[in-house]
């Protein structure tokens, strides 16, 4: 057990390190009984549910379509880290909250400039120290021996181009945390074979059937994927975002719902009474708030 003092130079570290990298890794926030938990309420989810995205399924807004697992949201650990990096107790819920099951990703920032002019901020916002908007990152099974996991650009939330930072693979085990600023350069699983030892043997597949049997690469590509997904399991993640209560929170939040609407083609706004209750008793203001301007 860690004592007070060191308790508070961890704390520290870790909020330097997150103003500075854009990125800290939290081991075992969750315990095995809540990563099984939340696996299997997540797995029936996309039994019934989900919008077909980056080969896979997303639910995006799953703040409000699943609450089934809003317990995580005011998650004892969770909110005690995120209240050490955003340096005080009072922190705001954005209601931002994506579910993938096996989708593949490419390198992109979360701040919102390829869905709408200015982004989620309004403006680029790469050189403005108030804005601190980060975002939970869980994966839900082991990433320590293959490349599915989450690769960063170490200090990339200061920077515009996507192409410049030093990469960093994060080797996650199922219930540690990524949290990482919505500014941060990152990518999640590229290939459709998760580990290296595959790529040759999935590029002579793909030729040779691509030539004998005139299948498409696309079409291989979609079959492989199949295989490797069967083999290596269901792919899961939740990403969801606090940030300090300001305007930078506020706007990241209402435009990064209009996002999450548009891709549910639907317009539910808000979490339960309940769900709020749990939030204010812990001290997290929301920014469903200012939804209100979002309804139609
Ligand atoms: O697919 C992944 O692992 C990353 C997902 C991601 O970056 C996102 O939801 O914004
Ligand atoms: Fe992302």
């Amino acid at each position: 057990m860690l004592n007070k003092v060191n308790q508070t130079i961890v704390s520290q570290k870790i909020t330097q390190k997150i103003c500075d990298d854009g990125f800290v890794l939290i081991e075992n926030i969750l315990s095995i009984h809540e990563l099984k938990r939340i696996r299997q309420l997540i797995k029936n989810h996309f039994r019934h549910h989900g919008v077909v995205a980056n080969s896979g399924l997303t639910q995006p807004n799953a703040a409000v379509e699943v609450p089934e697992i809003n317990w995580l949201f005011y998650h004892p650990k969770i909110l005690a880290v995120m209240g050490q990096l955003l340096g005080q107790e009072q922190i705001m819920f954005t209601s931002h909250c994506d579910v993938h099951c096996r989708t593949l990703s490419a390198w992109h920032k979360d701040d919102g400039m390829k869905v709408m002019e200015g982004g989620y901020f309004g403006f680029p916002a790469y050189d403005q120290e108030d804005c601190k908007v980060y975002k939970v990152a869980l994966y839900l099974q082991d990433h320590d021996r293959n490349k599915a996991g989450l690769t960063v650009r170490k200090g990339s939330h200061k920077l515009s181009d996507i192409n410049q930072g030093e990469e960093v693979y994060l080797k996650t085990k199922g219930g540690d945390a990524i949290i990482f600023d919505v500014r941060l350069t990152h990518t999640g699983q590229q290939d459709i074979y998760p580990v290296e030892f595959l790529e040759k043997p999935n590029a002579v597949i793909k030729k040779g059937l691509n030539k004998v049997l005139k299948i498409s690469s696309q079409t291989t590509e979609q079959y492989l994927k199949k295989i490797y997904d069967g083999l290596f399991g269901d792919r899961l993640s939740i990403f969801f975002t606090y940030g300090l209560p300001n305007e930078y929170t506020k706007n990241f939040a209402i435009n990064n719902m209009k996002r999450q609407l548009e891709q549910n083609k639907n317009s539910n706004l808000f979490m339960s009474e309940e769900t709020k209750q749990k939030f204010l008793e812990n001290n997290v203001v929301l920014a469903e708030e200012y939804f209100k301007q979002l309804k139609q």
